[in-house]
């Protein structure tokens, strides 16, 4: 387990910020929601959960820059450190009533990734990770599957947003070209929590795009730091860059990606 000074800072937040989520969540009727755009939700919930984090999070760590997904940028004196931080990712899922929600935040240096928390307070799951030291959840140290045949893999990925037509086109093919080369296909809705779950070996591999960098930033440490491979969904090296992304062990990685670019 991870007991850095940084990670104690961190899964203080994140604990304290997963209160408010888990009392928001057990009266989410009465939350006071607004529509951002086409198909695209924020609650109270995910704006206190947000404030909740930088205060906290600034505290410790006065100077370091932010990027949060509902309150945008914040300028730190210390330009190379930056919290990436996605309050509550999934507000789909929160505001059905399921269970399958995360608070994610990551921290950048020279752009890249060098810690990342990932907290269902649904379930108290705590996925942390840190560069050099390994992916844990709650105690666990985590490794991606073994499974090497594409045939026998369980493979989580993301659908497109309403309002995205392009995307729905691509998607049909590349949903297509998987499904007809592994065992079955996830759609879970959280793509911080989806990247943890490579990390430990739920899923075989996953793959997604159209997302943010607050969507992933943690969960691409938690890949690599469990000995997963990480590109983009086009093979390139930096998806954090990119927004999106394809996941696995070394063999599945590849052969999913694959796919996925020939669709
Ligand atoms: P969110 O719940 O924080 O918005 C699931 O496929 C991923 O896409 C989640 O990380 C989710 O994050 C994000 N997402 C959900 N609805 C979205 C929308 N309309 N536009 C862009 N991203 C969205
Ligand atoms: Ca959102
Ligand atoms: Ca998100
Ligand atoms: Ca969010």
């Amino acid at each position: 387990m991870i007991r850095s000074a940084l990670m104690n800072v961190m899964t203080g937040a994140a604990l304290k910020a997963g209160r408010g989520l888990k009392r928001d969540f057990g009266e989410v009727e009465n939350l006071q929601v607004s529509v951002k755009g086409p198909g695209d939700f924020v609650s109270a919930a995910d704006k206190r959960a947000e404030k909740v984090l930088f205060e906290e999070l600034s505290k410790a760590r006065p100077g370091y820059g932010f990027l949060m997904e509902e309150s945008g940028a914040v300028e730190g004196s210390d330009k190379s450190h930056t919290f990436i931080i996605d309050p509550l990712d999934g507000t789909t899922n929160f505001l059905h009533g399921l269970p399958i929600f995360s608070i994610s935040i990551g921290l950048v240096r020279e752009g890249q990734v060098v810690a990342g928390l990932v907290y269902n307070p649904a379930n108290d799951d705590m996925f942390v990770a840190e560069k050099g030291q390994g992916a844990y959840l709650n105690n666990r140290r985590l490794r991606v599957a073994a499974r090497r045949d594409l045939g026998e893999a369980l493979i989580g990925c993301g659908t497109p947003h309403i309002g995205k037509a392009n995307g729905h086109a691509r998607f049909k093919q590349e949903f297509s070209a998987v499904m007809a080369n592994v065992a079955n296909i996830r759609r879970l809705g959280s793509a911080a929590l989806d990247l943890c779950y490579v990390a430990a070996g739920n899923y075989d591999g996953f793959w997604e795009r159209d997302l943010q960098q607050w969507d992933i930033a943690a969960g691409i440490i938690m890949v690599k730091e469990a000995g997963g491979y990480i590109t983009d969904a086009d093979g390139g090296p930096d998806p954090l860059a990119k927004g999106t992304v394809c996941a696995g062990n070394d063999l599945i990685h590849r052969a999913l990606l694959a796919l996925v670019k020939q669709a």
